[in-house]
């Protein structure tokens, strides 16, 4: 396994600088494998605005925005079929890193995707489209490195700025799982293993665990 720092950025919120660096062309090639099936695409928020981050999904279900709001969906709604299946070998690396920051029950059932291109960004928002805030939400980076803003879990509350460079993890949870969080306009450059893009890969739990038996 490779070496890994760790920074605490806030309660329940981990940095791992360097924890997927290992296993980046993994995920690399698993991305444009699966965005074969899922391509990236530019969605709208419900106020009609396009983001400039382009996106997609893999696993049970997928995050979508439209003018109907923020939701997870089973069936992607440019291709009409299921996402393709969250790769065991993308799971393993958030679970192994949702372990690390101390959350051993993490089961995530869907991986969004973020690409950006030079000039892309997000704005400060939360994730609470899932049903379970129990369970923490782990991000890669991978490529090109940007500045990370967090908060707290109200919109007005002083925000941080952390860089996050290729192969880092950030896991957030318990305290942290509705913080307020955004990411800076990225910058021009070149990475040797993504060229002129960003990507960001975040592991959710999405649904609740299925209660198995009758
Ligand atoms: C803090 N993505 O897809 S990852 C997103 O880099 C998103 O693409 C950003 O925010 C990106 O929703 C940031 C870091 C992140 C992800 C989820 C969080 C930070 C979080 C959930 C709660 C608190
Ligand atoms: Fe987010």
């Amino acid at each position: 396994m490779s070496n890994f720092e760790t920074v605490q950025l806030a309660p329940g919120a981990v940095c791992l600088r360097d924890f997927a660096t290992m296993s980046a062309q993994t995920l690399l090639d698993s991305i444009q494998t699966l965005s074969r099936s899922a391509p990236f695409r530019k969605v709208r928020t419900p106020s009609g605005k396009s983001m400039s981050v382009e996106m997609t999904n893999c696993g049970d279900c997928g995050w979508i925005s439209d003018h109907r709001g923020y939701r997870y969906v089973k069936i992607d709604p440019i291709t009409g079929v299921n996402w393709p299946p969250l790769p065991s070998e993308m799971a393993r690396v958030a679970v192994e890193a949702a372990k690390s920051a101390g959350y051993s029950e993490f089961n995530p059932d869907v991986c969004l995707i973020n690409r950006y291109a030079v000039g892309a960004s997000m704005g400060l928002h939360q994730d609470r489209d899932e049903e379970d805030f129990a369970q923490p939400i782990v991000s890669v980076s991978l490529g090109l490195s940007v500045r990370f803003r967090m908060g707290g879990v109200s919109r007005g509350d002083k925000t941080q700025n952390i860089a996050l460079h290729h192969g880092d993890v950030v896991v957030f949870g318990g305290p942290s799982r509705l913080a307020f969080h955004g990411v800076g306009r990225l910058g021009s450059g070149t990475h040797p293993m993504t060229g002129a893009f960003r990507f960001n890969l975040t592991f959710r739990r999405a649904n609740h665990e299925k209660k198995t038996g009758n």
